[in-house]
Protein backbone atom coordinates (compact mmCIF):
# COMPACT_ATOMS: atom_id res chain seq x y z
CA UNK A 1 0.00 0.00 0.00
CA UNK A 2 3.00 2.47 1.02
CA UNK A 3 3.60 2.77 -3.10
CA UNK A 4 0.31 3.32 -3.71
CA UNK A 5 0.19 5.52 -1.12
CA UNK A 6 2.66 7.90 -2.51
CA UNK A 7 1.48 7.60 -5.66
CA UNK A 8 -1.89 9.40 -4.03
CA UNK A 9 0.49 12.08 -2.49
CA UNK A 10 2.35 12.96 -5.57
CA UNK A 11 -0.31 13.35 -7.83
CA UNK A 12 -1.99 16.23 -5.31
CA UNK A 13 1.66 17.25 -4.90
CA UNK A 14 1.94 18.14 -8.54
CA UNK A 15 -1.78 19.58 -8.78
CA UNK A 16 -2.56 16.44 -11.47
CA UNK A 17 -6.51 16.85 -11.31
CA UNK A 18 -6.52 13.94 -13.97
CA UNK A 19 -4.29 11.71 -12.41
CA UNK A 20 -5.89 12.06 -8.77
CA UNK A 21 -8.94 11.01 -10.22
CA UNK A 22 -7.98 8.20 -11.61
CA UNK A 23 -6.26 7.01 -8.15
CA UNK A 24 -9.54 7.90 -6.47
CA UNK A 25 -11.14 5.08 -8.75
CA UNK A 26 -8.82 3.16 -8.79
CA UNK A 27 -8.98 2.76 -5.00
CA UNK A 28 -12.19 1.84 -4.77
CA UNK A 29 -12.09 -0.45 -7.90
CA UNK A 30 -9.32 -2.63 -5.76
CA UNK A 31 -11.24 -1.95 -2.26
CA UNK A 32 -8.48 -0.18 -0.68
CA UNK A 33 -8.97 1.35 3.07
CA UNK A 34 -10.20 4.40 1.73
CA UNK A 35 -9.68 6.15 4.93
CA UNK A 36 -6.17 5.31 4.70
CA UNK A 37 -5.77 6.60 1.04
CA UNK A 38 -7.07 9.73 2.13
CA UNK A 39 -5.23 10.36 5.11
CA UNK A 40 -1.88 8.46 4.40
CA UNK A 41 -1.98 9.18 0.36
CA UNK A 42 -3.94 12.67 -0.79
CA UNK A 43 -3.90 14.90 2.43
CA UNK A 44 -0.09 14.03 2.83
CA UNK A 45 -0.10 15.41 -0.90
CA UNK A 46 -2.14 18.73 -0.37
CA UNK A 47 -0.13 19.35 3.79
CA UNK A 48 3.13 19.03 1.18
CA UNK A 49 2.29 21.69 -0.71
CA UNK A 50 1.78 23.81 2.00
CA UNK A 51 4.80 23.09 3.11
CA UNK A 52 6.62 24.06 0.17
CA UNK A 53 4.36 26.95 -0.41
CA UNK A 54 5.47 28.24 3.29
CA UNK A 55 9.03 27.85 2.05
CA UNK A 56 8.50 29.86 -0.99
CA UNK A 57 9.23 27.07 -3.60
CA UNK A 58 5.17 26.97 -4.11
CA UNK A 59 3.39 29.52 -5.31
CA UNK A 60 -0.39 30.67 -4.69
CA UNK A 61 -1.76 28.88 -8.11
CA UNK A 62 0.83 25.73 -6.98
CA UNK A 63 -1.42 25.64 -4.11
CA UNK A 64 -4.41 25.95 -5.29
CA UNK A 65 -4.12 23.15 -8.06
CA UNK A 66 -2.52 21.10 -5.28
CA UNK A 67 -6.18 21.95 -3.39
CA UNK A 68 -8.04 21.41 -6.32
CA UNK A 69 -6.41 17.80 -7.38
CA UNK A 70 -7.37 16.54 -3.48
CA UNK A 71 -10.91 18.01 -3.85
CA UNK A 72 -11.07 15.58 -6.98
CA UNK A 73 -10.64 12.75 -5.46
CA UNK A 74 -12.37 13.56 -2.27
CA UNK A 75 -15.60 13.89 -4.08
CA UNK A 76 -15.05 10.26 -5.58
CA UNK A 77 -13.76 8.73 -2.07
CA UNK A 78 -16.22 10.89 0.07
CA UNK A 79 -19.75 9.52 -0.86
CA UNK A 80 -18.14 5.71 -0.60
CA UNK A 81 -16.99 6.74 3.30
CA UNK A 82 -20.54 8.21 3.90
CA UNK A 83 -22.30 5.02 2.96
CA UNK A 84 -21.32 2.88 5.25
CA UNK A 85 -23.56 5.02 8.09
CA UNK A 86 -27.35 4.28 7.23
CA UNK A 87 -28.40 2.76 10.83
CA UNK A 88 -30.34 4.73 13.58
CA UNK A 89 -28.74 8.40 14.55
CA UNK A 90 -27.00 8.45 17.35
CA UNK A 91 -27.35 12.53 17.50
CA UNK A 92 -27.06 15.63 15.55
CA UNK A 93 -24.12 18.34 14.51
CA UNK A 94 -23.79 21.45 13.34
CA UNK A 95 -20.17 22.42 11.70
CA UNK A 96 -19.10 24.66 9.68
CA UNK A 97 -15.64 26.65 9.13
CA UNK A 98 -15.18 30.05 11.04
CA UNK A 99 -15.73 33.56 9.66
CA UNK A 100 -13.00 34.03 7.21
CA UNK A 101 -11.57 30.77 6.73
CA UNK A 102 -12.12 29.63 3.31
CA UNK A 103 -10.25 26.27 3.61
CA UNK A 104 -13.16 23.06 3.43
CA UNK A 105 -10.91 19.79 3.03
CA UNK A 106 -10.73 19.10 6.55
CA UNK A 107 -14.26 20.12 7.55
CA UNK A 108 -16.02 18.16 5.18
CA UNK A 109 -14.14 15.18 6.47
CA UNK A 110 -14.87 15.78 9.30
CA UNK A 111 -18.57 15.61 7.83
CA UNK A 112 -18.08 12.33 5.83
CA UNK A 113 -16.49 10.09 8.94
CA UNK A 114 -19.75 11.86 11.36
CA UNK A 115 -22.34 10.71 8.44
CA UNK A 116 -20.28 7.22 8.14
CA UNK A 117 -20.96 6.73 11.45
CA UNK A 118 -24.64 7.44 11.87
CA UNK A 119 -25.25 11.24 13.03
CA UNK A 120 -27.20 13.64 11.30
CA UNK A 121 -24.92 16.55 9.85
CA UNK A 122 -25.69 19.93 9.63
CA UNK A 123 -23.04 21.00 7.47
CA UNK A 124 -22.60 24.73 7.16
CA UNK A 125 -19.71 25.60 4.81
CA UNK A 126 -17.09 27.32 5.03
CA UNK A 127 -16.30 31.35 6.29
CA UNK A 128 -19.76 30.77 8.42
CA UNK A 129 -20.15 34.46 10.21
CA UNK A 130 -20.08 33.98 13.85
CA UNK A 131 -23.63 34.73 14.20
CA UNK A 132 -24.95 32.38 11.83
CA UNK A 133 -23.22 29.47 14.12
CA UNK A 134 -25.74 30.97 16.93
CA UNK A 135 -28.80 31.04 14.22
CA UNK A 136 -28.49 27.38 13.31
CA UNK A 137 -27.88 26.08 16.89
CA UNK A 138 -30.73 27.63 17.58
CA UNK A 139 -32.90 26.38 14.46
CA UNK A 140 -31.99 22.72 14.84
CA UNK A 141 -30.96 22.15 18.24
CA UNK A 142 -28.05 19.77 17.81
CA UNK A 143 -26.37 18.07 20.66
CA UNK A 144 -22.81 19.12 19.06
CA UNK A 145 -21.46 22.44 17.44
CA UNK A 146 -18.18 21.64 15.53
CA UNK A 147 -16.19 24.38 14.21
CA UNK A 148 -13.09 24.26 12.10
CA UNK A 149 -10.55 26.92 11.59
CA UNK A 150 -7.38 26.75 9.33
CA UNK A 151 -5.51 30.32 10.33
CA UNK A 152 -4.14 31.43 13.39
CA UNK A 153 -6.09 34.69 12.21
CA UNK A 154 -9.40 33.34 11.83
CA UNK A 155 -9.26 30.80 15.26
CA UNK A 156 -10.62 33.55 17.66
CA UNK A 157 -14.28 33.06 15.61
CA UNK A 158 -14.12 29.86 17.59
CA UNK A 159 -14.07 31.64 21.37
CA UNK A 160 -16.00 34.50 20.05
CA UNK A 161 -18.36 32.03 18.83
CA UNK A 162 -18.62 30.03 22.23
CA UNK A 163 -19.37 33.64 23.78
CA UNK A 164 -22.25 34.68 21.81
CA UNK A 165 -23.69 31.17 22.64
CA UNK A 166 -23.48 31.72 26.28
CA UNK A 167 -24.74 35.74 25.66
CA UNK A 168 -27.89 34.33 23.98
CA UNK A 169 -28.39 30.92 26.36
CA UNK A 170 -27.74 28.46 24.45
CA UNK A 171 -24.89 27.59 25.52
CA UNK A 172 -25.18 25.10 28.21
CA UNK A 173 -28.02 23.18 25.79
CA UNK A 174 -24.80 22.17 23.21
CA UNK A 175 -21.69 20.46 23.84
CA UNK A 176 -18.91 22.30 21.27
CA UNK A 177 -15.67 20.97 19.85
CA UNK A 178 -13.31 22.81 18.06
CA UNK A 179 -10.18 21.45 15.09
CA UNK A 180 -8.28 22.71 12.43
CA UNK A 181 -4.35 23.05 11.72
CA UNK A 182 -3.62 25.35 14.71
CA UNK A 183 -6.21 24.61 17.25
CA UNK A 184 -5.06 22.47 20.11
CA UNK A 185 -6.50 20.76 23.50
CA UNK A 186 -5.40 23.59 25.42
CA UNK A 187 -6.99 26.24 22.81
CA UNK A 188 -10.34 24.62 23.14
CA UNK A 189 -9.56 24.81 27.52
CA UNK A 190 -8.92 28.64 27.05
CA UNK A 191 -11.79 29.27 25.01
CA UNK A 192 -14.12 26.97 26.90
CA UNK A 193 -14.76 24.37 24.63
CA UNK A 194 -15.42 20.94 25.18
CA UNK A 195 -13.57 19.18 23.44
CA UNK A 196 -10.53 19.24 20.68
CA UNK A 197 -10.52 16.68 17.77
CA UNK A 198 -6.90 16.24 16.19
CA UNK A 199 -8.43 14.44 13.18
CA UNK A 200 -11.58 13.41 11.91
CA UNK A 201 -11.90 10.01 13.24
CA UNK A 202 -11.33 11.77 16.26
CA UNK A 203 -13.62 14.34 15.94
CA UNK A 204 -16.05 11.38 15.60
CA UNK A 205 -14.99 9.72 18.93
CA UNK A 206 -14.90 13.10 20.69
CA UNK A 207 -18.42 13.52 19.51
CA UNK A 208 -19.79 10.01 20.93
CA UNK A 209 -17.65 10.63 24.42
CA UNK A 210 -19.69 13.94 24.76
CA UNK A 211 -22.83 12.06 24.25
CA UNK A 212 -22.33 9.91 26.60
CA UNK A 213 -21.90 11.75 29.54
CO1 LIG B 1 -4.12 27.63 3.10
N1 LIG B 1 -3.03 27.83 4.69
N2 LIG B 1 -4.22 29.56 2.90
N3 LIG B 1 -5.02 27.25 1.43
N4 LIG B 1 -3.61 25.82 3.32
C1 LIG B 1 -2.68 26.61 5.44
C2 LIG B 1 -3.71 26.34 6.53
C3 LIG B 1 -1.23 26.96 6.00
C4 LIG B 1 -0.86 26.21 7.29
C5 LIG B 1 -0.18 26.74 4.88
C6 LIG B 1 1.22 26.95 5.34
O1 LIG B 1 1.63 28.03 5.62
N5 LIG B 1 2.00 25.88 5.44
C7 LIG B 1 -1.37 28.53 6.19
C8 LIG B 1 -1.87 28.97 7.56
C9 LIG B 1 -0.76 29.57 8.41
C10 LIG B 1 -1.28 29.99 9.73
O2 LIG B 1 -2.30 30.57 9.89
N6 LIG B 1 -0.50 29.65 10.72
C11 LIG B 1 -2.33 28.90 5.08
C12 LIG B 1 -2.50 30.21 4.55
C13 LIG B 1 -1.60 31.26 5.13
C14 LIG B 1 -3.44 30.51 3.56
C15 LIG B 1 -3.74 31.89 2.92
C16 LIG B 1 -3.76 33.07 3.91
C17 LIG B 1 -2.73 32.13 1.80
C18 LIG B 1 -2.83 33.47 1.12
O3 LIG B 1 -3.81 33.78 0.50
N7 LIG B 1 -1.78 34.25 1.27
C19 LIG B 1 -5.12 31.64 2.27
C20 LIG B 1 -6.25 31.93 3.27
C21 LIG B 1 -7.60 31.95 2.63
C22 LIG B 1 -8.69 32.08 3.68
O4 LIG B 1 -9.10 31.09 4.26
N8 LIG B 1 -9.14 33.29 3.91
C23 LIG B 1 -5.05 30.18 2.00
C24 LIG B 1 -5.69 29.56 0.92
C25 LIG B 1 -5.61 28.22 0.63
C26 LIG B 1 -6.16 27.56 -0.66
C27 LIG B 1 -7.43 28.23 -1.18
C28 LIG B 1 -5.10 27.63 -1.73
C29 LIG B 1 -6.30 26.07 -0.18
C30 LIG B 1 -7.69 25.75 0.44
C31 LIG B 1 -8.63 25.06 -0.51
C32 LIG B 1 -9.87 24.57 0.20
O5 LIG B 1 -9.87 24.12 1.34
N9 LIG B 1 -10.97 24.69 -0.51
C33 LIG B 1 -5.29 26.01 0.93
C34 LIG B 1 -4.72 24.79 1.42
C35 LIG B 1 -5.04 23.54 0.63
C36 LIG B 1 -3.90 24.73 2.58
C37 LIG B 1 -3.12 23.54 3.17
C38 LIG B 1 -1.89 23.35 2.27
C39 LIG B 1 -3.83 22.20 3.29
C40 LIG B 1 -5.15 22.21 4.07
C41 LIG B 1 -5.83 20.89 3.86
O6 LIG B 1 -6.76 20.78 3.07
N10 LIG B 1 -5.32 19.81 4.52
C42 LIG B 1 -2.74 24.08 4.60
C43 LIG B 1 -1.42 23.49 5.13
C44 LIG B 1 -1.62 22.45 6.21
O7 LIG B 1 -2.69 22.20 6.69
N11 LIG B 1 -0.54 21.86 6.63
C45 LIG B 1 -2.90 25.54 4.44
C46 LIG B 1 -5.82 18.45 4.36
C47 LIG B 1 -6.98 18.17 5.33
C48 LIG B 1 -7.49 16.75 5.17
O8 LIG B 1 -6.44 18.32 6.62
O9 LIG B 1 -7.50 20.58 6.92
O10 LIG B 1 -5.78 19.73 8.59
P1 LIG B 1 -6.89 19.45 7.65
O11 LIG B 1 -8.06 18.76 8.47
C49 LIG B 1 -7.81 17.66 9.35
C50 LIG B 1 -7.61 18.10 10.82
O12 LIG B 1 -7.13 19.42 10.95
C51 LIG B 1 -8.93 17.85 11.45
O13 LIG B 1 -9.47 16.75 10.72
C52 LIG B 1 -9.10 16.87 9.35
C53 LIG B 1 -8.99 15.52 8.73
O14 LIG B 1 -8.29 14.59 9.51
N12 LIG B 1 -9.97 18.88 11.49
C54 LIG B 1 -10.91 18.84 12.47
C55 LIG B 1 -10.23 19.90 10.68
N13 LIG B 1 -11.33 20.53 11.08
C56 LIG B 1 -11.77 19.91 12.19
C57 LIG B 1 -12.87 20.15 13.01
C58 LIG B 1 -13.06 19.31 14.12
C59 LIG B 1 -12.18 18.27 14.39
C60 LIG B 1 -11.10 18.01 13.57
O15 LIG B 1 -14.07 19.45 14.97
C61 LIG B 1 -15.03 20.44 14.74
Amino acid sequence: MKEFFSQCEKAVLEGDKERSVRLAGEALEKGHDILGVIEKGFSVGVRGAGALWEQGEYFLPDLAFAAEAMKAAMAILQPELAKKGGGRTRGRVVLGTVQGDIHDIGRSLVTTMLLANNYEVVDLGADVPDERFVSEVAAHRPHVLGMSAMLTTTMSGQARVIALLEENGLRDDVKVIVGGAPTSESWAEEIGADGHGESAVAAVRLAGALLED
